[in-house]
């Protein structure tokens, strides 16, 4: 797959890459897109909830910039054909196995019909997602924070049905990110590409998170609240590659 060869070149040459989730139902998409278009190396398009005008959304956007665009799908209904790739997903600690494997599923067709780009991808809702709305939605086991052995074993399970990336998820807006030691471990035991998101507000801790291990930091939540931030969360997140990569 295009989308997901460069973003390992990325990593590989930079250590990191940075990716930006839009809200498809945000009104002033277009200002995002053009706030964040020469700092993300990629653009998610997603959420939770109420997804209504998805196909309007990846257009505006395609406009905007020719950053690849990577579906991040709530639910089944989380697919346009204007997008380049979608992270093909699997809650792996959801009570419910509508959202472990049946939505992916159910949407598999519509991928190919669409011609996206499946990049295999397991979502893990850690600690405090619970209290965000995909703990909600997602109906999750949440695995705590200190227990970074339960997301590393995740992790490892993920590398051996061939998913080639982990999210590691505290929630959109969560009070508090995923801890240093969950991403260390995670990377560690698997190898596999580890993404990290969920209440990052700030460039240090980004920094920290590159370093610990994430291959990838996701902002949504910034991208609207301090849009200021989002340059600055580039410069970290690529000083800690390149300090990884020494
Ligand atoms: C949500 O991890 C992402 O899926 C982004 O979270 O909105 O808190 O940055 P924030």
């Amino acid at each position: 797959g295009k989308v997901e060869k460069k973003l390992n070149e990325i990593i590989e040459e930079e250590g990191a890459v940075y990716l930006t989730l839009l809200d498809p139902e945000e009104e002033n998409i277009e200002e995002i897109a053009e706030n964040v278009k020469d700092y993300a190396d990629a653009i998610m398009v997603g959420g939770s909830i109420g997804i209504v005008n998805l196909d309007e959304a990846v257009k505006k956007i395609k406009k905007i910039t020719k950053l690849p665009i990577i579906l991040f799908p709530g639910n089944v209904d989380g697919l346009s054909k204007y997008a380049d790739a979608v992270f093909y997903m699997s809650l792996m600690n959801s009570a419910n196995t509508y959202w472990a494997i049946t939505a992916p599923t159910l949407g598999a067709i519509t991928i190919l019909k669409y011609n996206l780009e499946p990049i295999p991808m397991a979502y893990l809702c850690i600690e405090p997602a619970k209290k965000t709305a995909v703990g909600y939605v997602g109906e999750i086991r949440e695995i705590p924070q200190n227990k970074p052995k339960i997301a590393a074993m995740y992790c490892l399970s993920a590398k051996f049905f061939g998913m080639r990336w982990a999210y590691l998820e505290a929630g959109s807006g969560a009070e508090y990110p995923v801890n240093n030691e969950t991403i260390s471990l995670s990377k560690k035991l698997s190898g596999i590409n580890i993404i990290v998101g969920g209440g990052i507000r700030k460039p240090e801790i980004a920094y920290e998170k590159v370093l610990a291990g994430a291959d990838a930091i996701v902002t949504g939540n910034l991208l609207e609240e301090n849009p200021n931030a989002v340059e600055m969360m580039y410069d970290a997140i690529k000083k800690a590659g390149r300090e990884k990569l020494k």
